[in-house]
Order: structure tokens, then sequence, then C-alpha cells
């Protein structure tokens, strides 16, 4: 009754992006801890990022943030991704490190902060000509941490100016995707807290803004995968940052806190046609491995999303639709639930010795020697991190 074909072809089809930051060192406000071997600079983060695509074959592109990532050549940068087998994807503008932006970038009160935002936005789209990346990400540090700090529907009109001149200036091939998030580092208010006020604005933008749904960015018990399946029917959504939470926008690997509601989501991308590629979606990972080596953390976090779409592949919709229609709850219920119980790791080995790839892609990351290369070739200069 299973089309285990089919299922392997949807898995095979899937491509998930990785973050340049989960290469470099990451902490908490408490400490940093550095890891042997980290990157010193983008071009050593690409061939981090290659290892996983070499050992998942299912990671060809990753995804720069600006300036953490930023160089002399991006043509020079692009070419050297190409050269290991992969390309750059999203570029993740960054207007939350810089002094002037204490109380807000694109929603500053003042005039010349905003210009100057809207400026790295603008430079964030230079930098998508020249490595040929499809899509700008877009998240604001933005909101407020006292009632009466400033005036909240003024810094919507801000905001909306703002991403008004950026979209103009895409090409026609280049879209922008705004990210929401409820709380952090503004903690009163931000000023793009949920996917309706993400949603409102792209919408008022036009057919090139999408939205992005973080996974780690909602207040606890929302229901993500409602989100997903309204964004969807909607064409708005734009993309995914994968990642798990327990508590807060932890960051930690996806799938790890909740496969089960990774599963839920997925099943909504897969009934709605996210994984089309007409669809334009987006699966990315955004992570920081604060504690765990950073590598073969990418790797396990490929194979958990891999495993959550298996799973949903292997819903069996015709009898979940007769389900459905007929009104038998239980039936309903016990169809997705069987094919979440399901063990799909037997068939993901298979598929990957199918495609030349190990079928342990951690035990053979680990067998390779690259941790203890870059461990002893890495010596000297600034490792990566974003200091947190
Ligand atoms: C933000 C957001 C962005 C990511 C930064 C590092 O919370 O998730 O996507 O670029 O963190
Ligand atoms: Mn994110």
């Amino acid at each position: 009754m299973v089309d285990v074909a089919a299922v392997k072809d949807g898995v095979r089809a899937l491509q998930i992006e990785v973050p340049s930051w989960a290469y470099g060192n990451s902490g908490t406000r408490f400490k940093v801890f550095a890891q042997p071997g980290v990157p010193r600079d983008p071009y050593e983060k690409l061939a981090d990022a290659a290892q996983v695509h070499r050992f998942t074959g299912a990671a060809p592109s990753v995804s720069l943030h600006i300036p953490w990532d930023a160089v002399d050549d991006y043509s020079d940068l692009a070419k050297h991704a190409a050269d290991l087998g992969i390309r750059i994807g999203m570029i993740n503008s960054n207007t939350f490190q810089d002094d002037d932006y204490k109380l807000g970038s694109v929603c500053h009160p003042s005039q010349a902060v905003r210009r100057k935002a809207v400026d790295h936005l603008l430079a964030c789209v230079d930098v998508m000509d020249a490595t040929g990346s499809r899509d700008l990400k877009l998240w604001f540090a933005d909101g407020l941490n006292y009632p009466g700090q400033d005036d909240l529907r003024a810094r919507q009109d801000r905001l909306a100016e703002a991403l008004y001149t950026v979209y103009q200036r895409l090409g026609d091939d280049q879209r922008m995707v705004l990210e929401y998030k409820f709380f952090e580092p503004a903690f009163y208010s931000t000023d793009v807290p949920d996917w309706g006020t993400s949603y409102a604005h792209c919408l008022e933008l036009g057919p090139k803004a999408q939205v992005v749904v973080d996974t780690g960015h909602h207040a606890p018990g929302t229901n993500i995968e409602f989100i997903v399946a309204f964004l969807l029917r909607q064409g708005k959504l734009g993309a995914f940052d994968f990642n798990s939470r327990f508590y807060a926008d932890d960051d930690l690997i996806v799938g790890a806190a909740d496969p089960f509601q990774l599963f839920r989501i997925l099943h909504e991308v897969y009934i709605g046609g996210g994984f089309e590629p007409a669809s334009g979606v987006s699966f990315m990972l955004d992570q920081c491995h604060n504690i765990e080596p950073k590598i073969p953390g990418q790797i396990r976090s490929i194979l958990n999303v891999q495993e959550a779409v298996a799973k949903v592949l292997l819903v069996d919709r015709p009898a979940l639709q007769t389900a459905q229609a007929d009104g038998d709850v239980l039936t309903a219920h016990g169809i997705l639930m069987d094919a979440f119980s399901t063990d799909v790791r037997p068939l993901l080995r298979e598929l990957r010795e199918e495609q030349g790839l190990d079928p342990d892609p951690m035990a053979a990351y680990a067998a390779s020697g690259y941790a203890d290369k870059i461990a002893a070739e890495r010596v000297g200069g600034n490792q990566a991190g974003w200091g947190a």
C-alpha cells in the first residue's frame, strides 16, 4: 500500500539551506564556548557547509549574514561556493548590531538612522546581485521595552516606508522575506511580532514579498501548522527558519524539542503544495550549536527534517480524506499517527545508498577526519562568531 518509491523521490527532491552562522562560535549572554577548528572567515564557513552537503546530499546552499560574512569580492565568494559544489542562498540583513540601532532601525524615530538601515538593506540587494542569491531576509530587532517609549502606529508607518523602498530595488527574480518574532530583544512590543503583521505588510508590497516562519519565534502553545496552512493557502509562505525551542528563541536542533510538531508543520507544507518547486518555499535552518560540535549538529538537523518529511509522505492521504469526510475522528487521527510512528530510518538509509551516499552520514562524517583536519589547520586568526 505504501509507495516507497514516491516517498524516496519526495525526500530526494528536498533541499535544505544551512546558515553560515551555525559554523561560528556562539553561546548565550552568559558565555560563548569556543570550539577548535571553527572557521575564521566566510570562505572557511562555506568549506564546512560543503561537508554537510557532502554527507547528506541535501544541503546545497548556504545563507549568508551581512556584515558577519562581509567580503571584498562577493563574486569570488560565490565562485568559491561553486568550487565546493554548493551555492550561496539567502542574504540575511543585520540592522541590530550597531550603536545607532539602540531604539530600532527601520522603525527608529530618527530619519537618519532609518536611512542608514535602509541603505544597509539596499547594499544587501547588491550582494544578492553579485552572488546570484534570490532572497533577502529581513528580521528586525525593532521594538519597545516600555509603554509610551514611542508611537506604535508611527513605527508601522516607518516600517512600511522602508519596506517599500527596498521592494522597489528588487530585481524581477528577487524576493524579500519578512520574519516575525514576538519578543526579544524588545520585551514590551516588537514591530513585526507575528505572522499577521508580516503578512499584511507583504500583501501591501506585492508578490515579491513573502512571510518567513521561524519555528522558534512563537509564544508557547502556538499552532504553527495552522499559520503554515494559512500562509500557503494565500501564496504568502516564503521560507522557514527551522530550529527547536523549549522556552524562548532557543535555536536548538530542529526536531529535537518536538518532532511531532515538526511533522505536523511539514504535513501542512505537503498538503499546501509547499514542497513543489513552483511554490518558492525555501527550507532553511536557523540554529546555533553552542555546546555540540557544529558540522555534526547541522548534519543531525538535516536528518531530522528528512525523517519528518518521509513520515509526512507516508500518510495515507486518500484514506485520511475519506475518514475526514466521514467525520471519523479516530480513524483520521490514527492515520496521521501511524505515519508519524513509522521508523523511516531504514528507508532513508536505503535512499542514501541509492544516491551513492553513506547510509549513516553522522558516522561517515566522524570517520572522515575532517574535524581533526580543521582543528589542526585553523590555528591563529580570529574565529568567527557573533559573541552573543
Ligand atoms: C534572529 C532571527 C534571524 C537570524 C538572527 C541571527 O532571531 O531568527 O533569522 O538571522 O536571529
Ligand atoms: Mn530566524
